[in-house]
C-alpha cells in the first residue's frame, strides 16, 4: 500500500514555500515550563504543516502514478519537489531537536501527545537533513524508478500486454510451453529495474542510518515496535506453523498440474510457469468449485458493479456510503486501449489530505481477483475514514499498525466469498450442492499458499538486500534459493545475474522492506473472523454470512477508529482476547489436513 511512509520522502525545498513558524517550546520567562502545553502548541503546529505538505505531496504522487508517459518530466519534477518540501519539513534539524527535547519531558506529556511526538520522530528518520543530499537524490531515484516500473511496455506474442492480461493468461493457459513464454514475458522488466534498485537500497539504508537506525528493514520494522530480528523470528515461526499444511498443498499441486498440463514425470519442485500467477503467491485459481464460481456472474455484472458491491457490504455492516469524491477522483478501471499514457498497475488506496479527501487506484476488471481486490481497497479506504475524526489527531491516522491496515479488507474479501453470504446476495443458487472441501482446498491456494512467499521470499530477500548487504552478483541467486527453500517453486529455466525477478515484484520497488505486514495481516485477519463467528455472529467460520451484521461492523469500526492511537497488541487483546497467533489461520484449514494426507498417499513428498 502507498502510505505516508512511502510518499513521503524527504529533502530541501528547491522553491521557497511560506512556512508557518514555529512556537517556541520553551517559555520565555523564569518559570518551570508546562511541558504538556508547550507539546500542544508545537504538535498543533506541526500537525497543520504536515498536513498540508502531506497533501500536496499525495496529490503529485497521485499525478505520478495515474499520468504515466516516459521521458515526461514534468510531473516527475512536480513530485519531487513536493516530496522534498514535505522532507525538508519533516527531517528539518529544527524539528527534529524540538521533538526529541518534547521526548526528554516523556513523563510529564500526555500517553496522545508521547505517540505523536514518537510518530514524527520514526517519519523524520526517512528524511533527515542532515543528509539532505541523500535525501533529494533518494526522491529523485524513487520517482524514476516508479516511472520505469509502470511505464514498462511488456510484450507477449509480439504485442503489448497489461499486467492484467498476463495474470489472465497465467490462469487460463494449458500449455507449458506457452505458459513458460507468458512467464517470461512478465520478468522482463526485472533488468530495467536493477541500477534504480541498487541505488535505492544505499539511499534508504543512508537516510535512516543519519537517525542512529542499521538500516532501512530495521527502520521499517521499529514500526512494529520490533527489532530486525524479532521481526525475522516472528515471521519465521508464523511460517513453520503453517509449513505441515503448506507440504501437503506443494504436493497435491505438483501432481495435480502435472496432470492438469499433461506432464507425466511429475516434478520435485514447481516451476514457476506451472502456477496462475506472477511470483506463485495465490494459487487459488487452479481449481474450481462447482456451483461457487464466481467468474461468470461477474463477467455479466461488469467492473463497476464490483466497486458498488464491495460499498454495499460495508454499508450493510453500519459503514457510511462513499464521499462522493471518491468516485470522481479515484482510477478505478484499466485506462482505455490506445491511451498515450500509463497508469500504476497496481491496486491502492490513498488518504490523499489525511481527511475527507480518499481515492482507490486499481484497473478493475469483472473476474474473482479483482472482487477480493475492491472489498481489500475499500477496507483501507474506510479504515482512513473511520480514523479520520476529532479524536485522532493528524499524525496518528493510521492503521494500530501497518498489518492491521492490509488485515480489514483481505477479511471483507474473504467473507465475501464464503457460500452462504454468496448465497444471500443472490450470486449463487442457495439450493446448489458444493463440495466444502473444494471450497476451503481453493481458499488455502489462496492464503496458506501466500505465507512462504511474504513471510518466507519476500521478507528474507529484502531482509538480506538492505541489512546483510546482498552482493549486486547474487541478487537473483538468493531470490530463487529462498523461492525453492520456502515455496518449493524453482524456475523454468536458469535465471542468471542478467534478470532481476524480484524487482518485478511491485513492492520490492516501492514498498519496501514491508512486505510482511501481508503475512501478519493474514493472521490477524484469520483471529478476527474466527472471533467475529463463533462470538458475535454465532456461525460456523467456514461458511458466515456477515452481510447486514451491525454487530460486526461495531467490532470492526472499534478498530479503526482509534487509528494508531492505541497499541497494537493491547487492541488484538481486547477484541480477540488472544494474543498475535496462528492459531486461528491453522484451525480454520485443519479439515483439510487429512483430506490432503488422504490425496497425497503414496506421492512422493519434497519439502
Ligand atoms: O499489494 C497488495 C494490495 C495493496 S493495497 C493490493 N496485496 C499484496 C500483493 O498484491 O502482493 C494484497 C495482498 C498481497
Ligand atoms: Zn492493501
Amino acid at each position: 500500500m502507498l502510505t505516508a511512509a512511502t510518499l513521503l520522502a524527504a529533502c530541501a525545498p528547491t522553491t521557497q514555500v511560506p512556512v508557518a513558524t514555529a512556537p517556541p517550546t520553551t517559555a520565555p520567562q523564569a518559570a518551570a515550563p508546562h511541558w504538556p502545553s508547550l507539546a500542544e502548541t508545537y504538535l498543533n503546529y506541526y500537525s497543520g504543516e504536515y498536513q498540508r505538505l502531506y497533501t500536496a505531496s499525495a496529490e503529485a504522487e497521485w499525478r505520478s502514478n495515474t499520468h504515466i508517459v516516459p521521458g515526461d518530466t514534468a510531473n516527475a519534477g512536480a513530485t519531487a519537489r513536493a516530496n522534498e518540501r514535505m522532507a525538508a519539513f519533516t527531517g528539518s534539524t529544527e524539528n527534529i531537536t524540538r521533538l526529541r527535547e518534547l521526548l526528554e519531558h516523556k513523563a510529564e506529556l500526555t500517553a496522545l501527545q508521547v505517540k505523536q511526538v514518537e510518530t514524527a520522530l520514526y517519519n523524520a528518520a526517512n528524511s533527515p537533513q542532515t543528509v539532505a543530499d541523500v535525501v533529494k537524490a533518494r526522491i529523485k531515484a524513487e520517482t524514476q524508478q516508479t516511472e520505469k516500473l509502470y511505464g514498462f511496455d511488456y510484450q507477449y506474442q509480439g504485442k503489448s500486454v497489461t499486467t492484467n492480461d498476463l495474470d489472465e493468461l497465467l490462469r487460463q493457459e494449458k500449455s507449458p510451453a506457452r505458459r513458460q513464454q507468458i512467464w517470461e514475458a512478465s520478468k522482463e522488466i526485472g533488468p530495467t529495474l536493477k541500477p534504480g534498485l541498487l541505488n535505492l537500497r544505499d539511499l534508504r539504508n543512508q537516510t535512516v542510518q543519519a537517525l542512529g537506525y542499521p538500516d532501512y528493514f530495521t527502520y521499517q520494522a521499529s514500526d512494529y515496535g520490533l527489532s530486525r530480528q524479532e521481526m525475522m523470528t516472528l515471521v519465521r515461526q508464523l511460517n513453520e506453523e503453517l509449513r505441515p499444511l503448506y507440504r501437503e498443498l506443494h504436493t497435491y499441486a505438483r501432481y495435480e498440474l502435472a496432470r492438469q498440463y499433461g506432464v507425466k514425470q511429475v516434478p520435485d519442485y514447481l516451476p514457476a510457469s506451472w502456477l496462475p500467477n506472477r511470483w506463485g503467491q495465490d494459487w487459488s485459481s487452479m481449481v474450481d468449485v462447482k456451483g461457487l464460481d464466481l467468474d461468470p456472474v461477474l463477467a455479466k455484472k461488469g467492473a463497476e458493479w464490483q466497486v458498488q458491491q464491495a460499498e454495499r457490504f460495508y454499508q450493510s455492516l453500519g459503514f457510511p456510503a462513499l464521499p462522493a469524491s471518491f468516485y470522481a477522483k479515484s482510477s478505478l478501471y484499466p485506462l482505455p486501449k490506445g491511451a498515450n499514457y500509463k497508469k500504476n498497475n497496481h491496486a491502492s488506496a490513498w488518504h490523499m489530505d489525511l481527511d475527507h479527501d480518499v481515492r482507490s487506484l486499481m484497473s478493475v476488471e469483472p473476474n474473482t481477483e479483482w472482487y477480493e481486490t475492491t472489498h481489500h481497497e475499500l477496507g483501507h479506504i474506510y479504515y482512513y475514514l473511520t480514523y479520520t475524526n476529532p479524536e485522532v489527531p493528524v499524525l496518528l491516522r493510521g492503521g494500530a499498525n501497518r498489518a492491521y491496515h492490509e488485515a480489514m479488507g483481505s477479511l471483507m474479501g474473504l467473507a465475501a466469498r464464503q457460500k452462504p453470504f454468496l448465497a444471500g446476495l443472490g450470486l449463487i443458487d442457495p439450493k446448489v450442492k458444493t463440495d466444502e472441501m473444494q471450497a476451503l482446498l481453493k481458499e488455502a491456494l489462496g492464503s496458506v499458499v501466500f505465507i512462504p512467499f511474504a513471510s518466507g521470499v519476500m521478507s528474507e530477500w529484502e531482509n538480506s538486500f538492505y541489512a546483510d548487504q546482498l552482493p549486486a552478483d547474487q541478487l537473483n541467486a538468493r531470490w530463487w534459493e529462498l523461492t525453492k527453500q520456502y515455496q518449493g517453486i524453482v524456475p523454468p529455466t536458469t535465471r542468471g545475474e542478467q534478470y532481476l525477478d524480484p524487482a518485478t515484484k511491485t513492492h520490492i520497488n516501492d514498498d519496501p522492506a514491508q512486505y510482511y505486514d501481508y503475512a501478519l495481516s493474514y493472521i490477524i485477519l484469520f483471529q478476527l473472523h474466527d472471533h467475529i463467528a463463533k462470538q458475535i455472529l454465532h456461525q460456523d467460520p467456514h461458511a458466515t454470512n456477515y452481510y447486514g451484521s451491525k454487530e460486526v461492523g461495531t467490532f470492526l469500526a472499534d478498530i479503526m477508529r482509534p487509528g494508531a492511537s492505541k497499541d497494537w497488541r493491547t487492541v488484538l487483546r481486547e477484541k480477540t482476547g488472544e494474543d498475535l497467533s496462528a492459531r486461528a489461520m491453522v484451525e480454520y484449514f485443519q479439515p483439510l489436513m487429512a483430506y490432503l494426507k488422504e490425496k497425497n498417499k503414496g506421492r512422493k513428498y519434497t519439502m
